[in-house]
């Protein structure tokens, strides 16, 4: 793919992206950041990471040393799952992959943070029957939209409410899958509470309709992403525990800034992080999704919400914010969030098409548009084939 030539890049170097940083256990050199990106290539049965080509497309994306990258999302179960060419992190032959991969970027000097996901009512439901699972949300038969529940109905597979006994597995599910991770070489963890899929589901009203203590109050919204907050620190420690919330999202059929209540749910669980940050456990980061990105799936600046700012995370989290959301063609709003000196900037669309983004941010060279037809195809096109800015050089693309 060519240059993007409405863009006129501007030289990062000189700007606090390029400050070094201590996250976690990690000491950083910058502060670019490689947002979790699904890329649908993993092996099945068994969500198997992709054994050709997973190494060498985390191999180019790590090459500045000092660079954080969270990996795709990984299932921490299988019945946390529910896409066939998204990986895992529960077998022996999962884990064999992930350690290479993790062995490479740290080989380049760079840190790894895998995202640990369970996809509630996002997972394809003829998947979960055709596997003898269940198919999960915060509340029975609440769905994502009419499209959806179609499918449900024509695989013959209702949606289920979980159990608080199923909760406490789940639990238990995500706390194994953050050793497996620690086991197999990260330097820590996300947990992804973000875009719509099962804990976001327990966050938002518009998905739990619940009338336990996991339902019907902002605390008891709250309380299954807590409780896997706290398992995960108790397990690994906070220095390697992170979470990415997106309180504008609206994929996924999640409120956003529709409801004019949902900002007190995030200030809420905000709140509590800050409060066990006081009390000596702080978490690594938290990963917040900007509204200038409603949908990663349409393009750049189309759907971002633009009558709220997350401006109000700072006034309640005193530690590190990773924030994302269309600034690679943005380099006027990353110097801005940049100012705050504990922030790091992530990026995604733009790191899957440049896998040299650290230096082109550095140095302000042009960046290679991107193939979207490609993000979720089963191939090494548009995933390990994306020239570096020599290479495109070389192949001409400066003069297209
Ligand atoms: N966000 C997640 O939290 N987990 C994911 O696994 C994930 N997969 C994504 C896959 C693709 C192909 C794209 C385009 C986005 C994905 N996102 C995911 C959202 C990105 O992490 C990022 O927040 C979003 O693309 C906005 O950043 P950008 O404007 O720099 O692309």
């Amino acid at each position: 793919m060519p240059f993007n030539k409405d863009f006129k890049p501007v030289a990062l170097g000189d700007t606090n992206l390029f400050k070094p940083i201590t996250v976690g256990n990690c000491k950083l050199k910058n502060r670019v950041v490689l947002a979790p990106l699904t890329r649908m290539r993993a092996e099945h049965p068994g969500n198997v990471p992709n054994k050709k080509w997973a190494v060498e497309y985390y191999d180019q994306r790590s090459k500045t040393p000092g660079t954080l990258l969270i990996t795709e999302a990984v299932f921490i179960s299988a019945q946390a799952g529910g896409y066939d060419n998204a990986p895992g992190i529960w077998s022996e032959e999962q884990m064999a992959e992930w350690k290479k991969i993790f062995a490479k970027i740290h080989e380049n000097g760079s840190f790894v943070w895998p995202q640990l996901w369970n996809l509630g009512r996002q997972a394809f439901p003829e998947c979960m029957k055709r596997d003898g699972l269940r198919y999960d949300s915060a509340s029975d038969n609440i769905w994502m939209d009419d499209e959806v529940k179609e499918k449900a109905k024509n695989a013959g597979i209702e949606q289920h409410g979980i159990t608080e006994d199923e909760i406490k597995q789940y639990i238990k599910d995500y706390v194994q899958a953050a050793k497996n991770c620690i086991e197999c070489g990260a330097d820590g963890i996300q947990i992804h509470s973000a875009n719509s899929y099962l804990l976001n589901q327990f966050l938002d009203p518009v998905s739990n309709k619940r009338t336990d203590k996991y339902g019907g109050s902002i605390e008891n919204r709250a309380r299954f992403t807590l409780e896997v907050v706290d398992a995960i620190v108790d397990a690994i420690g906070a220095e390697r525990t992170a979470i990415r919330l997106s309180p504008y999202n609206t994929f996924g059929g999640m409120s956003g800034g529709y409801d004019p209540t949902l900002l007190a749910q995030y200030a809420y669980v905000i709140g509590e992080l800050e409060k066990r940050a006081i009390n000596g456990k702080r978490l690594a980061f938290l990963d917040i999704f900007e509204p200038r990105v409603s949908n990663p799936f349409v393009d750049e600046g189309v759907g971002a919400y633009d009558q709220g700012t997350t401006e109000f995370v700072f006034s309640i989290w005193k530690g590190i914010v990773v924030r994302t959301g269309n600034l690679a063609l943005h380099p006027e709003v990353a110097k801005e969030y940049l100012k705050n000196k504990n922030t790091l900037l992530g990026y995604g669309r733009y790191y899957i098409s440049n896998p040299d983004l650290v230096e082109r941010l550095r140095k302000g060279l042009p960046l290679s548009s991107y193939d979207r037809p490609s993000f979720y195809a089963m191939s090494d096109k548009g995933y390990t084939d994306y020239p570096t800015y020599e290479e495109a050089v070389k192949l001409g693309w400066d003069k297209e």
